[in-house]
């Protein structure tokens, strides 16, 4: 880990965090389930969606429901309106120089997938190499696969140790005159990692390498500056970031995403069509195929104004109190291993209790109102590389409280004694 980059800014949290009022936001947190309350410890697979998300989308749904770019009647304008306001504001809020820089997608899996179809395919050859590291979520794994099948290049894995931190040694070890891309996660959703992106996009750049980050849970946590990380591509899953699925972004600098193929061929990223040939729009349309998710789009617009409304540092640095105390608090049950120990995590706890499958825990736990989530997480080689065929992971959000870490801690507690 790099000493010198500071990945996690807590310092200036201001007042202490109200989580009791930040709750109410939560409509949906305010329910029981099986008898007990909800205690929503799945915030990696996707976050819960704040009030006025709810509010702003049946907005649109109530009010504003047109297609966009295509009209020129008053409701089309302003579906476009909002739709191209939510990119501003995606623009302010990961500090993209320009907004066309920001192509609305599903999410992260869409993300990746169009920088493979439209960069990948043009600009990587036989004998070319693509690095991934030993951590990523398959989305950010498979279709580098499929394009190195595809191309006769290889893909080469920058290793972890068993903390759970990327080897950067190896990984400058790694890069060569060939190495024609980098695929890195911000934040690891199997372990928690966060990872010294800056340094890597850092190195790769030595080499003239662009560097994708693949920020599906980084965005949610963490402060995104682009610029600052210098990254080439950066990708955010809305869903996972308090808006609605079917919302997210592939940031990309503007020379690049000028001079990649389209991924989507249709209406709306076209300049002109004939039998012959068509020409393509500028960015951001050229990748903005078909009518887009425009209601869950103008939804991830109000989950970054209620985002900008809180103090994050203060959110961030309460989701590491909580997850610091979870953390000593289960590795404290006998029996029970924590998969994932790097020195700078965020959010994830995910552990493996000696002779029970993770996927009892999770069901058992359910019966006490908790979610969690038990599998491979879609990161299969992070499972291999530490022995295990599954882990129960518990994610955090701003939103959750030292009480539910309690109630984790005492319904684990019960699985060994059921299973024990
Ligand atoms: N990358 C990372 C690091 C992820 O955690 C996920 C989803 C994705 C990519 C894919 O995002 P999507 O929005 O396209 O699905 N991760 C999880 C998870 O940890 N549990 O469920 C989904």
């Amino acid at each position: 880990m790099i000493a010198t980059e500071k990945t996690i800014e807590t310092k200036g949290a201001g007042a202490a965090w109200d989580v009791e009022r930040v709750r109410e936001d939560f409509p949906v947190l305010r329910q029981t389930v099986n008898g007990k309350p909800l205690v929503y410890l799945d915030n990696a697979a996707s976050a819960q969606v704040p009030r006025i998300v709810i509010e702003r989308g049946s907005k649109y749904l109530r009010e504003e429901h047109s297609n966009i770019h295509r009209g020129v009647h008053y409701l089309s304008q302003r579906a476009t309106s909002a739709y191209e306001g939510a990119r501003e504001k995606v623009k302010r809020f990961i500090n993209a120089r320009e907004a066309r820089e920001c192509i609305f997608v599903r999410g992260v899996t869409e993300a990746v997938n169009l920088v493979m179809h439209g960069y990948g395919r043009k600009f990587v050859h036989e004998g070319d190499e693509v690095v991934v590291s030993e951590m990523e979520h398959h989305s950010n794994l498979v279709p580098w696969q499929m394009l190195c099948e595809e191309k006769g290049a290889r893909l080469r894995v920058i290793p972890m140790d068993d903390a759970g931190e990327l080897l950067l040694d190896e990984f400058d070890a790694l890069l060569n005159e060939r190495t024609k891309l980098v695929c890195v996660g911000h934040v690891s959703n199997a372990l928690g990692t966060i990872n010294p992106v800056k340094e890597i996009v850092a190195r790769a750049h030595k080499l003239g390498v662009p560097v994708l980050v693949d920020g599906a849970q980084g965005a949610p946590h963490l402060k995104v500056d682009v610029q600052d990380l210098d990254c080439d591509f950066y990708a955010i899953s809305g869903h996972k970031m308090f808006a609605p699925t079917g919302s997210g972004v592939l940031y990309g600098k503007a020379e690049l995403l000028e001079k990649m193929n389209p991924f989507l061929g249709g209406g709306s990223m076209i300049r002109t069509v004939t039998f012959e040939r068509s020409t393509y729009a500028a960015i951001p349309d050229k990748f903005e195929a078909g009518t887009p998710a425009i209601a869950s789009q103008i939804g991830l617009g109000a989950a970054i104004d209620y985002l900008n409304g809180l103090d994050r540092a203060a959110a961030l640095a309460h989701e590491q109190e909580l997850l610091a105390y979870a953390t000593e608090r289960v590795s404290a049950i006998e029996g029970i291993r924590i998969i994932g120990n790097a020195r700078e995590k965020a959010s994830v706890l995910a552990f493996v209790i000696d002779e029970i499958h993770p996927h009892d825990v999770g069901t058992i736990l359910d019966r006490e109102g908790i979610a969690i989530r038990a599998g491979h997480h879609c990161a299969q080689p992070v499972m291999q590389h530490f022995g295990v065929p599954a882990t129960a992971r518990a994610s955090f959000a701003f939103y959750n409280t030292r009480e539910e870490a309690d109630s984790l801690v005492a319904a684990v507690q019960k699985v060994i004694e059921v299973f024990g």
